[in-house]
């Protein structure tokens, strides 16, 4: 039997197996609270040895797509507390995303509808999710405002908030910082979304400051061996770039490495696509030696267009964890199908965003054997 179904450690996390369902946004939750469709959708896929929710906002102003939830308000903890409790109930792990998008947003979806911030005045040019009549439009994001550097403090202790009422409160295992995808995190990492000339922009040591604030604060929150993050050292997504990503992303491995991470999450080239970009070439084997040379002792989760095969040959090369994202929208019974080598069900594109129980919780599973 391949290692791919073995039990794992991950930090602080027991796992039944290898394979995690990764982070989906699904625009499902009204007012950012999960429905009791949420409770189902997770459920059935509680085999998973983790399930990493969707993307869910530390505050309002992390918020830049319609019907994504929350962590923030009383009512949205206590919608995930179903959903944690159920899951657990079926044996299963979970830890919640935190997401600030920075600059992804719209005026419509941000407090009192002002400008989203972002390390610097720089539009994105990727386009959100609005729901019109229950139906999602794609609409472009607009032109931020710069951070003061006196409001990042503020913006640090709502991740660190955010984790306290995630473990405390919602009852999850965990929380996996979003620093991928070109969202706040990655904006301040990257060049080109961060021109700042203050102590929090310029060298790659300046343009890191924030990542180190932000996980320090999760894992002084979370404790040791409940914190992950995600990355994506070159993923084109969301207009995200950076002019030399091999040493900035060495940096980040030292500073994550000297952190009791229950994992590291890497997206392998572009999100949901290439796994390889000709003009931005990166060796993720240096990344991961630097964070072991760091003292980093978190389980390495690999992430991107994985299949049996593929996953089975990154195990063996010594990945931990390998992560399934569309596979695991149309197959709550991935698992078993993987073990077995049963054909997948093919996930329906008009149903990924946003709408109803259709396309959401209502994928067949084998019939049992
Ligand atoms: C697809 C649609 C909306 C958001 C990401 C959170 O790319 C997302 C996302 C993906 O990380």
């Amino acid at each position: 039997m391949s290692r791919l179904f073995e039990p794992v450690t991950a930090g602080a996390l027991h796992l039944r197996n290898r394979i995690v369902m990764a982070p989906l946004t699904r625009n499902r939750s009204p007012n950012a609270v999960p429905t009791d469709m949420a409770v189902t959708y997770y459920t059935q896929r509680a085999s998973a040895g983790l399930l990493i929710t969707e993307a869910t906002a530390i505050s309002h102003q992390g918020q830049g797509y319609a019907d994504v939830p929350g962590l923030y308000a009383p009512e949205q903890l206590r919608a995930w507390r179903r959903v944690t409790d159920s899951v657990h109930a079926a044996g299963g792990r979970i830890v919640v995303q935190l997401w600030h998008v920075g600059r992804v947003s719209h005026h419509e979806l941000q407090p009192g509808e002002g400008a989203p911030v972002a390390p610097s005045a720089i539009a994105a040019k990727t386009k959100t999710v609005l729901i019109r009549d229950g139906k999602p439009v794609f609409e472009p994001t607009v032109t931020p405002r710069a951070l003061h550097a006196d409001e990042i403090a503020g913006i640090v202790a709502a991740y660190a908030r955010a984790t306290r009422g995630a473990l405390e409160e919602a009852g999850f295992d965990g929380v996996e910082i979003h620093g991928a995808n070109g969202y706040l995190v990655d904006q301040f990492l990257k060049t080109g979304a961060n021109q700042r000339t203050d102590a929090y922009g310029g060298s790659p040591e300046n343009r890191t400051r924030f990542l180190r604030e932000v996980a320090h604060a999760v894992v002084e929150a979370a404790g040791p061996g409940r914190a992950a993050i995600r990355l994506s050292p070159v993923t084109p997504a969301n207009d995200i770039v950076d002019a030399n990503p091999q040493p900035l992303f060495q940096r980040v491995a030292q500073i994550i490495g000297s952190l009791p991470l229950a994992y590291v999450h890497v997206i392998e080239g572009a999100t949901g696509g290439a796994r390889e970009i000709p003009d931005r070439p990166f060796d993720y084997e240096a990344f991961k030696r630097t964070y072991r040379e760091a003292g980093g002792r978190g389980a390495w989760m690999v992430n991107n267009g994985y299949d049996r095969a593929l996953a089975e040959a990154a195990v063996d090369r010594g990945a931990d964890l390998v992560a399934f994202g569309k596979p695991y929208i149309a197959n709550p019974d991935l698992v078993r199908r993987l073990r077995d080598g049963a054909a997948l069900n093919t996930p329906d594109r008009t149903t990924f965003y946003g709408g109803g129980a259709q396309g959401y919780i209502d994928y067949p599973v084998l019939e049992t054997a």
